[in-house]
């Protein structure tokens, strides 16, 4: 085999010549930015609810066609003011394939939780699977849009009407995703987004709840701002979770552009689809009649009898073609240590959890991508599955061989350890 066809991996020239992130945050344009800075310079106003915050929260709120918007300066705290605001106790139904955020924000709340499965088609919490979990002490259900994708929410709703259960929705990754003609963000009693620099609108850091319940809306600016309801007398329990005027104002200068970059993104999303089909093992996500998803995230799932690696392999041969890519979610969140302690008696039976997390793969995915770039990136896929079984005999004590011996060796980063260390095979 000529060198120029051998991966990476194997000693081929990688596809890039510099790190081909998974993702890249999108700036506004310097001229913007500098307009809105010398705004700031001139009020001098940094954070506390200034101008930004608040114009930020009304076009959010105008964007989506909901009532209310309360920035928080990430989608964590968010969350866990949130469920206080809501008054949620009890047990909450989670999805345990997320990112772990979803459930560590209910447990700083001292909630219960309990983890029902997902549906492999949609990666989202699986409707039939509530009726057996829910028991007197279910108060809530927190599905994940994940993906940038939606949730069955038809039934979801219909299930929390007949069993009097809040509904409200990790939307996090799915700013801009429609279902059914209707913005994701309006579907839920409240939904959390983040504006993590990762996301497709982002704040640098940040996140909000989004609601048409008025009053929940005032609890939760009160909340944020450490249960402030007159100056310095808390009325309620709170926390420092206010968004800086300097966040605002580059989700100020990007909102705008979010239609758009949607657009790009969904020419991506197809053009992947398009170069990756006839790679054996490898299959694209099918469309959702009932969603427009908002395109941020390309996800695959890898079959290692035909491909010829597993997800976890392929993350890592991959990483040394300055590809980098990302096992969301591996582990999922109750296999981690944490949450294998927390419930020792181990009541977990989540067989399709399990099953997208040792198969699916995210792949690079920005609103700005080059077509070249995609192009190298179908090919180092290619090269991997050509050359699966040397890589399989390289990786052998590089890849955690089951869920045990990840967790024995926490140390042991599966992603891109490689290119932070510029340790290279
Ligand atoms: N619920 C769900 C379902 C979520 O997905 C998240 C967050 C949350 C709740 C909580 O939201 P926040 O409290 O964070 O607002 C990232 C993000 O840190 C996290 O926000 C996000 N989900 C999660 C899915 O992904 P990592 O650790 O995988 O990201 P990292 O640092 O490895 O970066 C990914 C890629 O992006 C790399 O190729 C580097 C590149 N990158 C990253 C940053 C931060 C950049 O190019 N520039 C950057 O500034 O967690």
């Amino acid at each position: 085999m000529k060198k120029s066809n051998l991966p990476a991996i194997l000693g081929g020239e990688p596809v890039f010549k510099e790190a081909y992130h998974f993702v890249r945050p999108v700036f506004p344009p310097i001229p913007e930015l500098l307009n809105g800075l010398e705004g700031l310079y001139e009020s001098r106003y940094l954070t506390n609810q200034g101008n930004n915050v608040r114009t930020l929260e009304e076009n959010i709120a105008s964007f989506l066609d909901i009532r209310h918007c309360a920035l928080f300066c990430n989608a964590t705290i968010a969350l866990m003011s949130l469920v206080h605001a809501m008054e949620l106790e009890g047990e909450i139904i989670v999805p345990s394939f997320t990112f772990a955020a979803t459930t560590q924000a209910l447990l700083w709340k001292k909630n219960q939780i309990k983890f029902v499965d997902i549906n492999r088609k949609s990666l989202t919490i699986d409707p039939d699977k509530l009726e057996n979990n829910i028991s007197e002490k279910t108060s809530a259900i927190l599905p994940v849009n994940i993906f940038g994708r939606c949730c069955e929410h038809d039934e979801l709703r219909k299930f929390a009407q007949k069993h009097n259960l809040a509904l409200i929705y990790d939307s996090a990754q799915a700013f801009g995703t429609i279902y059914k003609g209707t913005a994701v963000g309006t579907l839920g009693d409240a939904e959390v987004f983040s504006f993590h620099a990762t996301k497709l609108f982002h704040t640098g850091e940040g996140g909000a709840v989004v609601t048409d319940n008025s009053g929940l809306y005032e609890r939760l600016c009160k909340i944020r701002n450490f249960g402030f309801s007159s100056y310095l007398n808390c009325t309620d329990l709170g926390l420092n979770g206010k968004m800086s005027e300097f966040s605002a104002l580059i989700g100020l200068k990007l909102l705008d552009s979010i239609p758009s970059r949607i657009s790009n993104l969904k020419r991506i999303y197809q053009k992947y689809k398009e170069g990756l089909k006839d790679i054996p093992g490898i299959t694209c996500p099918d469309d959702d009649l009932d969603c427009i998803p908002n395109y941020s995230y390309f996800y695959v799932t890898i079959d290692p009898d035909k491909f010829g690696m597993t997800n976890l392999e392929l993350n890592y041969a991959l990483v040394l073609d300055l590809v980098v890519t990302r096992c969301y979610f591996y582990p999922p969140v109750h296999r981690t240590s944490y949450y294998q302690k927390l419930f020792s008696n181990n009541p977990f039976d989540l067989p399709e959890t399990d099953w997208a997390s040792l198969h699916v793969l995210c792949l690079p995915v920005h609103s700005e991508m080059l077509d070249d770039d995609l192009a190298k990136i179908i090919e180092a896929i290619w090269r991997c599955h050509v050359n699966s079984k040397s890589i399989k005999k390289v990786l052998t004590d590089k890849t955690p061989e089951n869920w045990e011996a990840f967790l024995a060796q926490p140390t042991r980063d599966p992603y891109d350890k490689y290119i932070l260390s510029k340790e290279r095979a």
